[in-house]
């Protein structure tokens, strides 16, 4: 993912000049998924750079292109639940996300409830519960096609009479009828509102749809209020400019990366770790 080393090397003046026209460069940058925008601003930027330290220069223009607000979940303290709303395109990965999500809170000690708002399908219920027996964690579902707002609000009130730390709504994500999903989901973040506030609706983007997966999250986010986004499948691209783009563009932070399909490929997202991996 050194995804600047030709760029880096052209500006310390160190590659051969037929291999490396500025726009061959914006060319790999826009492959690596950056989005037009910011692959041109970086050439320009680049192109100002004088060779002393085009690594650290970089560095700061693109933190400077990060989202500023805070990278950290935002949940509330140990006297009352926290709730954590999963948005997103169906086979994004919300459900995995939901599982990871659940067992990373939990290994850290706290008691945590997932529930099964996706009751469309019930293959995606069995697929939670599933991950719940794999995790030792709790699984609230209710009937298949039934109201997700009621499933949100019971485990809502579970969570809250339990004493419950961490409570990890799943929701669906049939984008077919837009205004009808953003309906849905914002009934069920009225509906657990009603209990407790929710701390974080995090949007759940696919890394290997690239641009496409940017313009989907560009629809949610103008409909439900996104806190932060999960990252998913970024195991599989070596495209490692779709983060960029993603905290640029929406100017949403990325609080979590996913890199596998197991319930450990997830780690909270480091904005300098990664700048650092594509500098490198
Ligand atoms: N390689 C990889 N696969 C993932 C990741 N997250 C989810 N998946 C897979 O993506 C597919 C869809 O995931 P799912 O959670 O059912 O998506 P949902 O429809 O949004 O709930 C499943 O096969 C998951 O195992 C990830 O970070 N890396
Ligand atoms: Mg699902």
């Amino acid at each position: 993912m050194a995804l600047f080393s030709k760029l880096i090397a052209r500006i310390k003046g160190s590659s051969d000049p037929h291999s490396s026209d500025w726009s061959d460069l914006e060319l790999e940058l826009l492959q690596a998924d950056l989005g037009p925008a910011l692959a041109s601003e970086c050439i320009e930027q680049a192109k100002k750079i004088d060779g002393q330290s085009p690594q650290d220069a970089l560095f700061r223009f693109l933190s400077s292109k990060l989202c500023s607000k805070s990278h950290e979940m935002n949940l509330s303290g140990s006297t009352s639940t926290s709730t954590i709303l999963v948005v997103g395109v169906n086979g994004t990965g919300k459900t995995t996300s939901v599982a990871k999500l659940a067992r990373f809170y939990k290994s850290s000690g706290n008691t945590v409830l997932m529930a099964a708002g996706d009751t469309f399908r019930a293959a995606a219920v069995d697929q939670l519960k599933t991950w719940g027996m794999r995790i030792d964690v709790p699984v609230i579902s209710g009937q298949e096609n039934g109201d997700p707002a009621s499933v949100a609000f019971d485990a809502a009130k579970q969570a809250q009479a339990n004493g419950v730390d961490v409570l990890i709504i799943d929701t669906a994500g049939r984008l077919h009828n837009k205004s009808d999903l953003m309906f849905e989901l914002a009934k069920v973040k009225r509906v657990v509102e009603k209990t407790s506030p929710i701390n974080e609706v995090l949007l759940v983007i696919d890394a290997t749809t690239g641009q496409n997966g940017l313009a989907q999250a560009k629809i949610f986010s103008e409909s439900v209020d996104v806190t932060g986004v999960i990252l998913t499948k970024m195991d599989g691209t070596a495209k490692g400019g779709v983060a960029l783009a993603i905290e640029a563009e929406l100017g949403i932070p990325i609080k979590w990366i996913g890199t596998g399909e197991s319930e450990s490929d997830f780690s909270p997202f480091d904005p300098d770790a990664y700048l650092k991996t594509l500098l490198s």
